[in-house]
């Protein structure tokens, strides 16, 4: 949980608490998805925080009303409830509970908070996707949001830049309105509040140093399964970048973050690139500010004149690109116009020539896939085009999205069950799968793009400055899709599973059957660790780069072993950093006692210019072994040679 007095003054008698919540959604099991670390942090509580903290700055409530911000994210920390409604009873404060960014998939776990929060006497608003896209596109108000609405609750369908003041006054002087209908009054983004940091919820993610903006909202074009346009429109609305530079230069000055990602859902429509990469590129290189940061963009992105070149000088590191096909039938199908197959090897071609890694959106579940096609698709991703990651996704008729409004209009059967709604669910029946086999055909993609060859062959091609960028969400996708069984964009890492906050229709067990079942899930969880680490210290170990002094290095020590033909003493050892200096004046030549250290780690960059295959060999032949035939000393000597191996593995990823 995060606190932050946006005014304190001993004056001010009244006090209102906005809470603000990011909801996550169940797992199949009725456990709310929770990780100990989560990657992404959401960027709608940074602007909603941001948002209200505007609103106490400008006093909108009053000169007497100090307005208070609580911050708390489902999928990172437990939801203390009964606290929460607890500080409503202080006779001067009120609270008020903001259930922010509600997406489809996650709108039962926010009804099922709502309604505990309106049991406990409070105030509550939601917002987000899911109510801003299920009332635009439908005819009059769904049912789930009836019931929300019937249970005192106050739904903000659209966006609330323009709004919020009101709406916070409203709820202070108790008269919010069941529905706050915002969809056709779009906010000007060029001088609104930016979303901000908050250093202590960063701390609730693998890295700290990481921020999210919108730079811009909505998308020209028009595909049929997405929600943006009816939400957010088709006309592109963008913050001042030189708002936005000042925020990223004080957010490097006070809280170290220093890579981004911008949300927008196409930041090559964005009308302000230009302004915005300039900016970056002075940012870099003339204020010294490291800024780096991946970006959403379309196929089409790399025909925008300077557009890759100015985005790689100004710190882009990624793009996702929203691919979603490479058969042009399905493209056609979905309206996705602005998507040309044969263009798609020139565009992953400017962004590689860039130094920039392409990671793209693919969806399964279009009219003409088949289990088939899938699996040829993936080929095709690795061979024919090299991107260096994929995301999938199954098609889902996303209320808010046309694909939703017309299966509902064709009266066609679909999942009823918004948890489902996350895009690794099947949700309606593809005639060309049989119930369950889209599933399945998506669980395969995942396997097999990641697969330890074309990871290697990704890493073996990557520039040295995107290595480790692309190492590490190789080690966050495979936990995620492979591992932990969901979505990379919904996980994080180590699971946590709350034993009595289950979804309602799920029984609470009894601490003995959850923790004996949990025991057992920690338990293979550790085991795939394990093996994901050892998968992974390989892959390093094949595809590692070495720095021209390291090799420069280590072809000395080899020069030196060939004349000798020995293992080399310390003093040779010496000798030979002394040579490699003379071309590499930064190479220190080791102390004596540091030389011991130093030698273990050449002899070690020797045998890490291979592989972990003998020693893997050999822990395979000794479990086979019989008590007897086994050699202790071998296993002890093994054993420290792997252990000697993974300490360097890992110093080398925690350098990164
Ligand atoms: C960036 C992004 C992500 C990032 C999240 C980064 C982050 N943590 O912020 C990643 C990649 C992780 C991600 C993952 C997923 N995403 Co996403 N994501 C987006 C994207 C492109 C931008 C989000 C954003 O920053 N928006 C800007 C904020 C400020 O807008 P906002 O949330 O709508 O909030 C405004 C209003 O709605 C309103 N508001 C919101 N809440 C509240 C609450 C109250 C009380 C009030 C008064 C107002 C209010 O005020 C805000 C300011 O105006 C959106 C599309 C979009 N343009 O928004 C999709 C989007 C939200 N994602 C979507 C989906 C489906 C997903 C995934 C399930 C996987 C997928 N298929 O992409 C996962 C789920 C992960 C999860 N647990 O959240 C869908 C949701 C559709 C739906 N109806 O459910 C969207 C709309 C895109 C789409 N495909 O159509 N996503
Ligand atoms: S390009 Fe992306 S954001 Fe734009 S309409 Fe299509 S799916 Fe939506």
């Amino acid at each position: 949980m995060l606190r932050k007095y946006v005014k304190q003054n001993a004056v001010k008698r009244k006090q209102i608490r906005v809470v603000l919540i990011k909801p996550s959604k169940y797992d199949d099991d009725g456990y709310v998805i929770r990780h100990y670390r989560g990657v992404l942090p959401s960027n709608t509580l940074a602007c909603l925080s941001s948002l209200t903290q505007d609103v106490a700055r400008r006093e909108e409530l009053g000169k007497d009303v100090d307005l208070r911000v609580d911050l708390y994210d489902d999928t990172v920390e437990k939801i203390p409830v009964n606290r929460i409604i607890r500080s409503n009873r202080l006779p001067y404060r009120r609270t008020i509970v903001a259930l922010a960014g509600v997406q489809s998939n996650q709108f039962p776990r926010a009804a099922d908070l709502a309604r505990r929060f309106r049991a406990g006497g409070l105030q509550v608003l939601i917002g987000g996707f899911h109510v801003s896209g299920a009332l635009a596109l439908s005819q009059g108000i769904t049912p789930e949001i009836q019931e929300l609405i019937d249970c005192g609750v106050s739904v903000v369908k659209g966006e609330v830049e323009e709004e919020w003041g009101n709406i916070l006054r409203d709820a202070f002087e108790d008269r919010l309105r069941p529905l706050y209908d915002l969809l056709d009054r779009k906010p000007d983004l060029y001088s609104r509040p930016i979303p901000i940091i908050h250093r202590e919820y960063l701390k609730k993610f693998v890295t700290s140093n990481f921020g999210t903006i919108d730079c811009s909202r909505g998308c020209p074009f028009n595909c049929s399964f997405c929600t943006i346009i009816n939400v957010q429109g088709r006309e592109m609305r963008l913050r001042s970048p030189e708002l936005l530079i000042q925020t990223l230069r004080d957010n490097y000055r006070l809280h170290h973050v220093n890579y981004y990602f911008f949300t927008d859902d196409n930041f090559a429509r964005n009308g302000g690139w230009r302004d915005i990469f300039t900016m970056l590129v002075r940012l870099r290189e003339k204020e010294g500010i490291p800024i780096q940061f991946m970006i959403q963009v379309d196929t089409q992105s790399h025909k925008i004149p300077e557009f890759v070149s100015l985005a790689a000088r100004a710190g882009c590191t990624q793009v996702f690109i929203g691919m979603e096909s490479i058969n042009p039938e399905n493209l056609k199908a979905v309206g996705k116009m602005q998507n040309h197959v044969k263009d798609y090897q020139d565009l992953i071609a400017a962004w590689h020539n860039a130094k920039i890694a392409t990671h793209v959106a693919y969806i399964f579940g279009f009219p003409f896939d088949t289990a088939e096609s899938i699996r040829q698709d993936v080929r095709r991703l690795q061979n024919e085009l090299g991107v260096e990651q994929a995301s999938f996704f199954i098609l889902t008729p996303v209320p808010g999205s046309r694909d939703h409004a017309n299966t509902v209009q064709r009266g066609e059967s679909m999942n009823p069950d918004l948890n489902a709604y996350d895009s690794f669910h099947e949700t309606i029946r593809h005639p060309n799968f049989a119930p369950g086999e889209l599933e399945a055909s998506y669980r395969n993609a995942w396997k097999s793009f990641y697969s330890f060859n074309y990871m290697k062959e990704v890493l073996t091609r990557a520039n040295l400055e995107n290595y480790w960028n692309i190492f590490l969400n190789f080690v966050w996708y495979k936990n995620s899709a492979l591992i932990e069984g969901g979505h990379p964009m919904l996980h994080g890492f180590f699971r946590l599973k709350d034993r009595t906050d289950r979804r309602p229709g799920f029984a609470v067990e009894s601490r003995r059957k959850h923790f004996s079942r949990r025991f057992r899930e920690v338990k293979s969880l550790m085991r795939s660790w394990l093996s994901l680490a050892l998968e992974m210290e390989e892959l390093w170990l094949q595809t590692r780069k070495r720095s021209d002094a390291e090799i420069r290095l280590l072809s000395e020590i080899q020069n030196l072993r060939n004349q000798v033909n020995r293992n080399l003493h310390s003093a040779e050892l010496q000798l030979a950093h002394v040579r490699a200096r003379l071309h590499f004046p930064e190479l220190r030549v080791p102390s004596r006692p540091a030389l011991a250290f130093r030698d273990l780690n050449f002899r070690m960059a020797k045998r890490i210019t291979y592989s972990r295959a003998d020693l893997q060999l050999f822990w395979q032949r000794t479990g086979k072994m019989k008590m007897l035939f086994i050699r202790p000393h071998k296993v002890v000597l093994s054993f420290l040679k792997d252990l000697q191996l993974f300490v360097l593995f890992v110093r080398d990823v925690a350098s990164a």
